[in-house]
């Protein structure tokens, strides 16, 4: 579907223009915001662009390499347009949130379907995998060079867990063709940003995984990373994002949980699901929230009661 504006459209008469995202920045998000950066810089020298990310996580280092981005809320800055792509509400803005807040006009592009079109002009496509999606249907094609192409590639593959979640539509595809056909060495950026880990974060996938357990009446798996095993690798709690994804890999199991915890002591639980447990509803229970199959909640103590308390709400839900 090509769109009846183009994103070069919506900048009118703006001379200064900011781009933001959400919060933990990720793939889609950074790609949206450092591609849009990229292709507004190439193709208009006269506008001032101000990228905002409030940071760029190691696996997704290579993005930033030629984008001078600002960490900062922006609040001493008055822009003719704010854009903010891939943030599903105002409040989930992360760096540049007074920068857009302050901005004479807005513009909202994004793939979230909760999104309440907060800017004065949105852009929202549902069923696209990614806001990079969006942003490249937006874009001119001739207009894309390699640096930008390879930003939103980064996001499109990210947000589509490189093109496997049902999400992924011939659209998702195509936009990927037409940038892989700008010269996007795609190979290399999976390998860096999806399947190399540091060592220590291996190591410590390995320690969780083998003293996980797995309950095959109820096919459920979990596994715990208490505060002294971060220690022992040198990790913090930001840093274990994919061991969820690998415990869910687990053929014997539909659900995962993983629990690690806190400096403070506390502990958060992350669960996935690739069967039909609704595992938001098993995250309601403990006070948290989340969708059909990733969710996650929070808690004080004893993960092996937490985690005989979840068994027994999936076998509730598994018998309804
Ligand atoms: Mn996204």
């Amino acid at each position: 579907m090509i769109p009846m504006k183009r994103l070069d459209d919506y900048l009118e008469n703006a001379k200064t223009v900011a781009i933001v995202g959400h919060v933990n920045p990720d793939g889609d998000c950074l790609g949206s915001v450092f591609g849009t950066y990229r292709y507004l810089v190439e193709n208009h020298p006269d506008l001032c662009v101000t990228p905002y990310a409030s940071f760029v996580p190691e696996y997704l280092k290579f993005l930033a390499k030629d984008v001078p981005f600002d960490d900062t809320d922006g609040e001493d800055r008055t822009y003719d347009l704010a854009i903010s792509v891939d943030a599903s509400a105002k409040e989930r803005i992360g760096a540049g949130k007074a920068a857009f807040e302050n901005a004479r006009r807005t513009l909202v592009i994004d793939h979230h379907e909760t999104n309440p079109l907060f800017g004065d002009e949105n852009y929202v496509v549902p069923k696209a995998a990614s806001a990079s999606e969006v942003l490249a249907s937006l874009m001119d094609p001739d207009k894309i060079s390699l640096s930008a192409a390879e930003k939103l590639y980064t996001g499109i593959m990210q947000d589509s867990g490189v093109f496997r979640y049902s999400s992924t539509s011939k659209e998702t595809l195509l936009a990927a063709a037409m940038l892989i056909d700008k010269g996007v060495n795609f190979s290399k950026i999976i390998e860096e940003s999806v399947i190399n880990q540091p060592y220590r974060e291996m190591k410590l996938m390995g320690e969780v995984l083998m003293n996980s357990v797995l309950c095959p009446e109820t096919k459920f798996v979990y596994g715990t990373a208490p505060i002294s095993l971060q220690k022992k690798y040198g990790l913090s709690s930001s840093e274990l994002a994919n061991v969820v994804v690998e415990l869910n890999a687990v053929k014997e199991a539909d659900v995962a949980l993983f629990m690690y915890q806190y400096e403070d002591g506390t502990w958060k639980a992350s669960l996935r699901a690739k069967c039909d447990v609704n595992v938001a509803l098993i995250a309601k229970e403990f006070g948290g929230g989340g969708h059909l199959r990733a969710s996650g909640f929070s808690f004080e103590r004893d993960p092996e009661a937490v985690a005989g308390k979840v068994r027994d709400l999936i076998r509730t839900l598994k018998n309804k």
